[in-house]
């Protein structure tokens, strides 16, 4: 049985999706970016859904960075004007709390979420946990996302947690590693498999940095996916509305 969809979306509502903005502080273009889309284009829309690693990487909502208040103010100001925002967390910012949303105004999503967009049963998951070839990556998923791993890293002071994530960026075979981005892709059968469990007709997901839309014959089903590209060289989103999904490229700043 299918659930029903969290959230319902007409034809005539502007939804956008974006993922792996990857935002960090040494790369203050980006964030400037993301402020223009929040202040632009993501005005215009009913609902932004940002599907995982947003940020590069996210130690804790204590990480006081003041480079982080551009950013959380870009969002925060956007939520203020009615804009709903939803944050599904990726493999860098899984650690982005409550603390966090509150500020921003931002609703936490589950790893799958399913959405109506018109009368299309929409999926969207950030697209990691459809990486099930990467082993060492799913061994070490399971590991930071077990509440006891969290807690244990949250409660050491802020510095040594930036020293751990340093760490764990600079190791390969793990999730906040720069693994490449050839070295991942999604399962073709996890990703049939998620489809038909979820009875759905699209996906969206991120993670992989390879942006794309194709087809999938599921069952004797078409499902549609698309793929995100990142934020490395210039924004880009998704822009859904009047039953028509189209990539946009937001450039830079
Ligand atoms: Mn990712």
């Amino acid at each position: 049985m299918a659930d029903t969809p969290r959230a319902q979306w007409s034809d005539a509502a502007t939804v956008l999706f974006i993922a792996d903005l990857h935002l960090d502080p040494g790369r203050p273009r980006m964030i400037d970016a993301f402020r223009a889309f929040c202040a632009g284009p993501a005005r215009t829309a009913r609902a932004v859904y940002i599907l995982g690693d947003l940020f590069e990487v996210w130690i804790g909502d204590d990480d006081d960075n003041p480079v982080w208040d551009r950013v959380l103010d870009a969002i925060g100001a956007l939520s203020a004007r009615g804009v709903a925002i939803h944050f599904m967390p990726g493999n860098r910012d899984f650690l982005v709390g409550d603390r966090l949303l509150a500020r921003t105004g931002m609703s936490r999503l589950d790893d799958i979420e399913v959405i109506g967009l018109g009368d299309r049963r929409t999926l969207l998951c950030h697209g990691d946990t459809l990486c099930t070839d990467d082993g060492a990556y799913q061994a070490f998923r399971n590991q930071v996302r077990s509440p006891e791993w969290q807690q244990d890293f949250l409660a050491r002071p802020l510095a040594e947690r930036r020293r751990i994530a340093a760490g764990l960026r600079g190791d390969s075979g793990d999730a906040m590693s720069g693994k490449s981005a050839g070295q991942m892709d999604v399962n073709a059968n996890a990703l049939r498999a998620l489809c038909r469990e979820q009875v759905v007709d699209r996906v969206i997901h991120g993670h992989t940095h390879r942006p794309g839309h194709d087809r999938w014959t599921v069952d004797g089903k078409t499902v549609e996916r698309w793929v995100l590209a990142d934020w490395f060289t210039a924004g880009s989103m998704l822009r859904a509305h009047g039953g028509v999904i189209e990539s946009v490229d937001l450039g830079t700043t």
